[in-house]
């Protein structure tokens, strides 16, 4: 027999009526997203996660609600608002699943807005309305098998062949590759600098196997790219950066979308933790009467609101332009930090059925667990932190 999917019951939580501070913009595009991941994502993220498959179907939804590049121009395939509705769209996509708001990062934030920000506008014009349209799908290669927290001493790199460069080297973790029309790849030039190039699916030499067995991000497709003697087109290189500046900018773009995201989980194991709390009697009354819970669930709650202010805060300082990459970074590191926190106290709230895919904390649980690693580690966005207010550089 067929398993009954179980309706979402959701309810968002705002407990200090931060709604007052968003415009209409904002709330319209946040209930339009929630509802489409309920009708969308909820009723197949758990048989999804199960047989560890991406939904790749959703990529065309996504790209109808605006989630890819939210904040770039429409003209370029983006939506035209502002950052906060980026953030809002961020939060609502990852209380369904940090799998589908990783589908969406890595295509709006991570391939889209380089294109956009460092390409030249031929390379604009033949990318980003497929990438937004959901035609193409994208994917960032800066990780390397042997370089994570410190991509610049990537090995990936490419030499000089009149019309075109030869790419060599290879790239781990890349989220979305194995389903890839084409990869924003990380590279350094015969002086050793990094350049940012597009590298085709087609393009001889390139290949991207899938990466299995993962414990988390289930429903999302991660794989590597692998480049021999790959030739790919000057014309193909992003003409407008040179350097660590290109990728980590894209970082910070991500990383802002992420600060929001981590909410969504956390308000997706608060809400369903809080319901269990008042239907799951025991010694004879709801188990939400006993202190202990309350203590977990005002921890909670009072977690998710001070994170909540800080991604509003951050969110109205990158509408101005003035969102500091260190900014982003402790918004990175303490909303993922808090979500992963409250998923764990959630999941001891449902008890048993806590583990279980019945309820959706554990499989949030489990994807947090990357979150809280991709797009810098939480050690390396502290040492950001702690370089940011001494002055002195713990990498270095
Ligand atoms: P450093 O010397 O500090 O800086 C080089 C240049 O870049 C500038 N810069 C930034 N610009 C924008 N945003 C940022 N976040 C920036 N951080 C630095 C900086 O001002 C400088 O500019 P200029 O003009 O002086 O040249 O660079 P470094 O190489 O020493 O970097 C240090 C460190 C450790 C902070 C950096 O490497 C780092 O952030 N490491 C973490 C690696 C990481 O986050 N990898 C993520 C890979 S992608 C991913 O995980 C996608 S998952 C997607 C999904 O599925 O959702
Ligand atoms: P390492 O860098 O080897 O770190 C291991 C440990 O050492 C960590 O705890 C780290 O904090 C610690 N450490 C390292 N350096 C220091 C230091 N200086 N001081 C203190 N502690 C330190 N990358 C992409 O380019 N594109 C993608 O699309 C992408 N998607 C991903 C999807 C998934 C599911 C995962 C798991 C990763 C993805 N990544 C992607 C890679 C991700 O960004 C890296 O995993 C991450 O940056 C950490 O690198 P690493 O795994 O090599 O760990």
């Amino acid at each position: 027999m067929k398993k009954q999917v179980k309706e979402d019951r959701f309810q968002g939580h705002d407990y200090y009526n931060i709604d007052a501070l968003l415009h209409d913009d904002h709330k319209i595009a946040r209930d339009a997203v929630r509802s489409w991941v309920k009708q969308e994502v909820s009723p197949i993220i758990e048989a999804y996660s199960d047989k560890a498959e991406c939904p790749v179907h959703l990529f065309k939804g996504l790209a109808e609600i605006g989630a890819f590049g939210p904040s770039l121009p429409e003209k370029y395939g983006g939506g035209g608002m502002d950052e906060i509705a980026y953030g809002i769209i961020m939060q609502e996509l990852e209380r369904g699943d940090s799998g589908i708001r990783s589908m969406a990062s890595v295509q709006g934030s991570l391939v889209m807005y380089p294109i956009y920000k460092f390409g030249s506008e031929e390379q604009r014009m033949k990318y980003l309305p497929k990438l937004g349209s959901g035609e193409f799908i994208g994917c960032f290669g800066l990780t390397e098998p042997d370089h994570g927290s410190n991509p610049s001493g990537m090995v990936t790199n490419i030499k000089d062949d009149g019309d075109a460069y030869i790419l060599n080297g290879a790239k781990m973790w890349i989220t979305n590759s194995p389903v890839a029309d084409i990869a924003v790849v990380w590279a350094k030039d015969e002086s050793g600098v990094v350049r940012g190039l597009i590298v085709e699916k087609d393009m001889k030499g390139f290949s991207a196997p899938a990466i299995h067995g993962k414990w988390s991000l289930r429903a999302s497709i991660t794989g590597e790219l692998i480049f021999e003697d790959v030739r790919v087109p000057k014309s193909n290189v992003l003409p407008g950066v040179s350097g660590m500046k290109g990728p980590l900018s894209c970082l910070s773009k991500a990383r802002y979308g992420i600060a929001w995201g981590a909410i969504g989980a956390a308000m997706d194991c608060y809400d369903s933790a809080l319901r269990y709390s008042q239907e799951r009697s025991q010694f004879g009354r709801p188990i939400g009467q006993f202190q202990l819970t309350q203590k977990k669930l005002a921890e909670m709650i009072t977690e998710i609101t001070k994170a909540q202010l800080l991604v509003w805060r951050l969110g109205v300082l990158a509408n101005e332009g003035n969102a500091t990459p260190a900014q982003i970074s402790m918004a990175k590191r303490n909303n993922v930090a808090m979500a992963l926190d409250v998923a764990r106290e959630a999941r001891q709230i449902h008890g048993g059925m806590g583990i279980t895919n019945e309820y959706p904390v554990m499989r949030h649980m489990m994807n947090l667990e990357t979150v809280l690693t991709y797009e810098g580690t939480h050690d390396i966005h502290l040492l950001i932190t702690g370089m940011d207010v001494t002055g002195l550089n713990a990498f270095s």
